[in-house]
């Protein structure tokens, strides 16, 4: 069997490569001709425990190769980003340029699988455009949503555990998309139509929004109040049927801060709840922005010296390189404008260089600085010893306590 993965990103690339080592054969198409040179020399472009390993070794045996173009293949996935433009309103037009890009290589009895996050009637809607451009194949292709569900960082274990939800234009597809994933995923396969499949994945992104934007709404209120939010969510969390998330400097990434959108956009008014929540959880980047100026001007009034500040991390999250619509990026930048005559050092351990920002050494930063805030709680930052002398600003629980 032979597959052309559109799409070698954070999750086309593992996803290829987990599907390579099953024994299928791939082929992953990406825009981006860096992306394609390092693929073939078995070199991943992100940075995913475990993959490095796995790509040298499926492009090595020949069973993964990389192109700008696709080849004729037997499935044809698309892996493509769905970002927002700027009303907040889904673009899928990679998704629909993909779909286009191997319309003329389709034949009778292939399938074909939309992966990327889609608002619903997206798969609908690329079955209707591949009939428009190959009307001989109507009836007589199999098309299928089905959504990638895994957690960067821990991508190749949850690639192959994971249940996953697949979503057929009919019950045929459904069933051809099982039998293709069935290589490589160990999971459950759970059957639906395409606009299920579709809803199923804004429906799991929405929800974690919702549910960090509880945990930072706390946070706001016990800073408010004078409590430790993390020692609060702690013995609340010991009642047995309560389960709150981490409050942190805000949500990024390119789903939980993304995918609700497809939902407040299409159904503005029947989504309230999850409206409010992006809010809080935009609202809460700014709030920490505004905390790192304010103790910058009190440091300044009582010390009657401008202080020394460490910004640490920047990626959207713990323990990866992946800086996409990150909070930590965000308040970043706001601070930089807004405290220009400051001396300001920005750490991220997990990315070497950045084209906008000047990096520096996490524990030179942290000895250095006057005011220290966590921006991300990144594994090295928590092996730093405590210091009462400095001013920290622990917006995602690195010393909790
Ligand atoms: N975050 C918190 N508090 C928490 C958990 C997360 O502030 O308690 C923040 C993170 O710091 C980050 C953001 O939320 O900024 C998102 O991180 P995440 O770990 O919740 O999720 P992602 O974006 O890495 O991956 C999510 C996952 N979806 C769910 O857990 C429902 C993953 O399974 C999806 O495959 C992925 O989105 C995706 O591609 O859609």
């Amino acid at each position: 069997m032979k597959a052309c993965f559109m799409g070698l990103g954070y999750i086309g690339l593992p996803t290829a490569i987990i599907a390579a080592g099953s024994g299928i054969q791939v082929i992953g198409v990406d825009v981006n001709p860096k992306v394609v040179e390092m693929t073939n020399r078995g070199v991943i472009h992100i940075v995913e425990p475990g993959l490095q390993e796995l790509c040298s070794e499926v492009v090595e045996s020949g069973k993964l190769k990389a192109s700008d173009v696709p080849e004729e293949s037997d499935v044809y996935l698309i892996v493509v980003p769905t970002p927002f433009k700027g009303n907040h309103e889904p673009d899928i037009s990679y998704v629909e340029a993909a779909t286009r890009m191997v319309a003329p290589f389709l034949k009778k009895g292939d399938l074909f699988v939309i992966e990327s996050t889609s608002p619903v009637g997206t798969t609908e809607k690329m079955a209707n455009l591949l009939y428009a451009l190959r009307p001989e194949l109507e009836g007589k292709i199999y098309i299928a949503y089905c959504p990638e569900r895994v957690l960067p960082g821990n991508v190749i274990y949850e690639l192959m555990q994971n249940d996953r939800v697949i979503g057929g234009i009919n019950s045929e597809s459904t069933e051809k998309a099982i039998q293709f994933y069935r290589h490589f995923v160990r999971g459950t396969l759970h059957r639906t139509n395409a606009r299920t499949a579709e809803m199923c994945k804004l429906t799991e992104n929405s929800s974690r929004d919702v549910q960090i934007a509880f945990a930072n709404e706390l946070s706001l209120i016990c800073d408010k109040a004078g409590i430790n939010v993390w020692e609060l969510i702690e013995l609340a969390n010991k009642h047995p049927r309560v389960n709150i998330l981490q409050p942190g400097s805000g949500v990024g990434g390119h789903c939980i801060a993304v995918d609700p959108y497809f939902l407040t956009s299409e159904f503005p008014y029947e989504s309230q709840l999850i409206s409010k929540a992006r809010e809080i959880n935009n609202y809460k980047a700014f709030w920490c922005a505004e905390k790192i100026e304010n103790a910058i001007l009190r440091f300044f009034l009582e010390h009657h010296r401008k202080p020394v500040v460490a910004l640490m991390g920047l990626s959207f999250k713990p323990d990866i390189d992946d800086l996409r619509e990150s909070p930590a990026k965000y308040i970043t930048s706001k601070v930089l404008q807004r405290s220009a005559d400051t001396d300001i050092l920005i750490v991220e351990p997990n990315v070497h260089e950045h084209p906008v920002f000047k990096l520096t050494d996490y524990k030179f930063a942290y000895t250095r600085a006057d005011i220290v805030a966590f921006l991300v709680s990144h594994k090295e930052f928590k092996t730093l010893p405590h210091n009462k002398e400095k001013v920290i600003l622990d917006f995602c629980g690195v010393f909790k306590k």
